[in-house]
């Protein structure tokens, strides 16, 4: 049985996240995971936040802080927000972690040794009206290819082609807005990515069949514009520093400029996705300290390494704009440090072991609200911090997967988010739990009841739930949020109309032995649902787990069908949980729609 490995984006450190991240990452990476975990697979979810770069530096000068110290408390608001949300990581790290500076610095030194680095003066964009380089982001203009006049230095949001701050026409500072701008030379590293565009196109082209057409498509544009080589190095203070003073020679025999880079960090893009492998060594760091003994490299190392991670699946999740940084940059960092370039131009494999590539690769589209973007500057939309505070995790973890962003933009509105809840989880879910362990208390002395055999409705309900089950642990395994979402309503709407046909209430009056068949098998759908609800709702699943005597989390049932619906012995006691799902009013969504932003402002900003 193969090793699971998921990773999701790492959200940017610079502020509370909004729905769409969570939509586009964060979530459907973890639904997964606890998915994978309770068919009994070893998995490790690993996720971080990203906190170098240009943006770190503005916002914590914003709050008057040093960007070490805003990045610690911001990392912990992050960390608490997510748990808070049922965000099953095994590690949570950071990637200003030590470990991310080792393993950046190490995977820059052995590519620069292997041949894949070069050294170019480029010209930065430097503010003299902020009195610094204005790198990627930071520096916007009109897009040189479809003209969009608010196109960001490092891609243009309208045409997601990846630019340099250079390409930009009319480039002004998004800091001051200042036009007194200068182009100043600057040395920087190159990764040579315009070698890989070969190995990189067969790798994808192989991935086809198993990629959502989104990501291969994406990928293979960005080929087809035609690789170029990418700066990996910038003129800031907050990073990975490039520290190239003990490096050796390339090929060619030649030293990086050390003296020239001194004091240069390396590019967010660059170290961002090594943190994948780093905060794994985080997590075994961490580990080995709570067990008071040292850190063995080789746990980690299996995750990512050959050929011990060769029993891994390593299925990566993100939002689109992130694609082309984890089906190019990523890799050609990766397969790099797996080879040599030799002076004569042959490519050999390393002696070292190789590092795994990414398997599967899922990627969404957009959430929006009310067809226009959140925005944390206009207060529009929902955040993680404010949406716990409306209603617990479990309503909006619900209605974000039946509306994930797979085949196209989605998008949040209160109306839809009301009716949905209400429906799903209220009226179906909910009512079904609260109606059979009602009148298992009231008629049953609350326990599983003995006697009875199945007849032709339990024979019919095993049937249809055995194959509505296939057909969600499929949809999981595939990583089709909506479609699973949708079968397990299926799922719970079954025992809804197994109730309503066997009426246990009217049965109880003239046929006792047939009201307990049919509450036995309520109670049975009971825990069946608190076990595949889990991933999806995982604190509601508890108390359903709970009401019904059952561990939690409990293991994905067993395909074969075999005892589905008879896992619990008669003379267990249940109880009737509290109420697991409070409808969503009118008023609410009218406070809610005045307070976040509704449809008017949608349109305008659309
Ligand atoms: N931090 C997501 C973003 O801010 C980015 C993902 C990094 S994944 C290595 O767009
Ligand atoms: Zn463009």
């Amino acid at each position: 049985m193969s090793r699971i490995l998921i990773t999701s984006a790492l959200p940017y450190i610079n502020g509370i996240k909004h729905l769409g991240t969570l939509a586009g990452s964060m979530l459907p990476a973890d639904v997964y995971a606890r998915f994978q975990r309770s068919r009994g697979r070893e998995t490790l979810y690993i996720c971080a936040t990203d906190e170098h770069g240009t943006p770190t530096e503005l916002a914590a000068a914003e709050k008057g802080q040093d960007p070490a110290t805003f990045c610690a408390e911001q990392h912990r608001i992050q960390h608490d927000l997510g748990r808070a949300f049922g965000l099953s990581w095994d590690h949570f790290g950071r990637s200003s972690s030590p470990q991310n500076h080792r393993l950046t610095q190490r995977f820059a030194q052995t590519l620069w040794e292997a041949g894949f680095i070069e050294e170019r003066v480029t010209q930065q964009v430097y503010s003299n009206a902020d009195r610094r380089f204005l790198p990627d982001r930071y520096v916007i203009g009109t897009c040189p290819h479809c003209g969009y006049d608010a196109a960001r230095g490092d891609q243009c949001e309208n045409c997601t082609r990846v630019l340099d701050p250079a390409d930009l026409l009319k480039p002004r500072s998004a800091v001051s807005g200042s036009e007194d701008i200068e182009i100043r030379g600057s040395k920087h590293l190159f990764l040579r990515q315009s070698l890989f565009a070969g190995k990189l196109r067969t790798w994808i082209e192989g991935k086809r069949a198993q990629w959502p057409h989104l990501v291969t498509s994406i990928a293979l544009k960005w080929l087809d514009e035609g690789l170029q080589d990418r700066g990996i190095t910038r003129d800031l203070e907050w990073g990975v520093p490039v520290n190239a003073m003990d490096w050796g020679p390339n090929p060619e025999g030649q030293l990086p400029d050390a003296a020239g880079l001194a004091g240069k960090v390396f590019y967010v893009w660059f170290d961002a996705p090594i943190e994948y492998i780093a905060a794994t060594w985080e997590w075994v760091t961490s580990r080995a300290k709570e067990a008071g003994r040292d850190p063995d490299d080789a746990e980690w190392e299996r995750w990512w390494r050959l050929p011990q991670a060769s029993d891994v699946t390593y299925v990566e999740f993100m939002g689109k704009d992130n694609v082309p940084f984890h089906t190019v940059g990523f890799p050609c960092t990766l397969i790099g440090v797996n080879e040599r370039l030799e002076a004569d131009g042959a490519w050999r494999p390393s002696e070292n072991a190789p590092w795994k590539l990414v398997d599967q690769l899922k990627g969404f589209n957009w959430l929006d609200y009310y067809g226009g973007k959140f925005s944390t500057s206009q207060q529009r939309g929902v955040f993680m911090d404010h949406a716990l505070e409306l209603l617990p995790a479990d309503y909006w973890r619900w209605w974000i997967t039946a509306n994930t962003p797979e085949t196209s933009d989605a998008t949040f509105t209160w109306e839809q988010f009301r009716d949905q809840v209400n429906a799903d989880l209220a009226d179906v879910l909910g009512n079904f739990v609260n109606r059979i362990l009602k009148f298992t208390e009231s008629r049953f002395d609350g326990a599983v009841p003995d006697g009875g055999s199945p007849g032709p409705l339990e024979e019919k309900l095993e049937a249809d739930v055995l194959a509505k089950l296939r057909e969600l642990t499929g949809h999981i395994e595939d990583r089709e949020f909506r479609k699973s979402a949708t079968a397990l309503r299926q799922l719970w709407v079954l025992g809804n109309q197994y109730l309503t046909e066997a009426a246990p209430w009217t049965a109880m009056k003239t046929d006792p032995v047939r009201a307990a068949v049919a509450v036995r098998y309520g109670l049975n759908l009971v825990a069946l649902f608190a076990k595949v609800s889990e991933p999806f709702i995982p604190f509601t699943a508890e108390k359903i787990a709970l009401a019904v005597g059952e561990g939690f989390p409990g293991r994905w049932p067993d395909l074969d069908g075999l005892h589905l619906l008879r896992t619990l012995e008669p003379g267990r006691k249940v109880a009737a949980p509290e109420v697991l799902f409070r409808k969503i009013e009118e008023t609410q969504v009218a406070d809610w729609r005045e307070r976040f932003g509704g449809p008017e402002q949608g349109a305008e900003s659309a």
